[in-house]
């Protein structure tokens, strides 16, 4: 029997904590419906987290799931895949949790090539703490930690996970819920360090402090504002230039940290198990 989204909630822990319009729930949507798709075991499936509004996702799926410490989501979720390779292990964060405080271990699961999927909800501010700037606050914007405008610079998460040598980068917004559903369906069906960044809507803290309307207006603003990057790169710079680029920008099967980790153990024991 096919799987229902329905099945894969936790019913009882509804009501959720997101305001009305948080982009993270249309993340939530479009993951449900890839498991369920994807018809998967729920025993075979592990959802960790850290910290914030992006980091309650887990608490609503009804799969073996942990919410970690901040920034250390990775970490856990490395020691469960090496404990049980066989589980399928997803962890999801937001921009604070990964590219702040968890930036380091960010970089060092990319850079094993580490056999996880991580989704990123990058909305640009911390949301569950009332909206400091985060890394991914671009300069001038205003966040409480801002009030004058941010003086320092975001970078491009993609571009970081890329240069440390994950299989998969992708990256799509929340007014893009297809493709989201495809770049998570090819991350879960593919072996090594998979990233899909997904830029989310915190109408609440960033959309309302800086006066760009409400979740429909900042949704419109992605669809306006995005390319796709196998578009943008027929374009001249100048026309792609602040654009948001969406897509898929590595797609590659370079052995992972488990494939090298189970040809020692052959190597060392010939095969035979202990
Ligand atoms: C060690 C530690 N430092 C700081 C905090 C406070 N804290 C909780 S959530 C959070 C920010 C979350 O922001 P983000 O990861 O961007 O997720 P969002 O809430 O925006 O979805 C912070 C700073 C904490 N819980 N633990
Ligand atoms: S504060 Fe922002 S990120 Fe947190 S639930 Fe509300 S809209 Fe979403």
């Amino acid at each position: 029997m096919a799987t229902e989204v329905w099945d894969l909630i936790r019913g009882e822990k509804l009501p959720h904590i997101w305001c009305p319009g948080c982009g993270h729930g249309t993340l939530m949507n479009a993951l449900l419906r890839t498991l369920a798709k994807l018809d998967v075991n729920k025993d075979d499936i592990c959802v960790v987290s850290g910290i914030g509004c992006a980091s309650r996702l887990p608490g609503y799926l009804d799969f073996n799931t942990l919410h970690t410490t901040h920034g250390r989501a990775l970490a856990f979720a490395t020691g469960i895949k090496l404990a049980n390779p066989k589980l399928k292990v997803i962890v999801v964060s937001g921009d604070g949790d990964a590219s702040a405080i968890g930036g380091n271990h960010l970089i060092h699961a990319a850079r094993r090539n580490m056999d996880l999927t991580l989704i990123w909800m990058n909305n640009n501010i911390y949301g569950m703490t009332n909206g400091q700037y985060s890394p991914m606050t671009p300069t001038d914007m205003l966040a409480t930690t801002s009030p004058y405008g941010n003086l320092e610079r975001n970078f491009d998460l993609c571009k970081l996970v890329e240069a440390c040598g994950a299989n998969y980068v992708a990256r799509a917004t929340a007014a893009h819920p297809r493709n989201i559903s495809t770049y998570i369906e090819y991350a879960l069906t593919h072996d090594g360090f998979n990233f899909v960044e997904v830029i989310t809507q915190c109408p609440t803290y960033y959309g309302r402090r800086n006066k760009m309307g409400g979740p429909v207006e900042m949704l419109n603003a992605f669809k306006a504002n995005t390319i796709l990057n196998t578009a943008a790169a027929k374009l001249p710079p100048e026309q792609v230039a602040g654009k948001i680029l969406i897509g898929e920008f590595v797609k590659k099967s370079e052995p992972t940290y488990l494939d090298r980790y189970e040809a020692l153990a052959k190597k060392l024991t010939g095969g035979v198990k202990p």
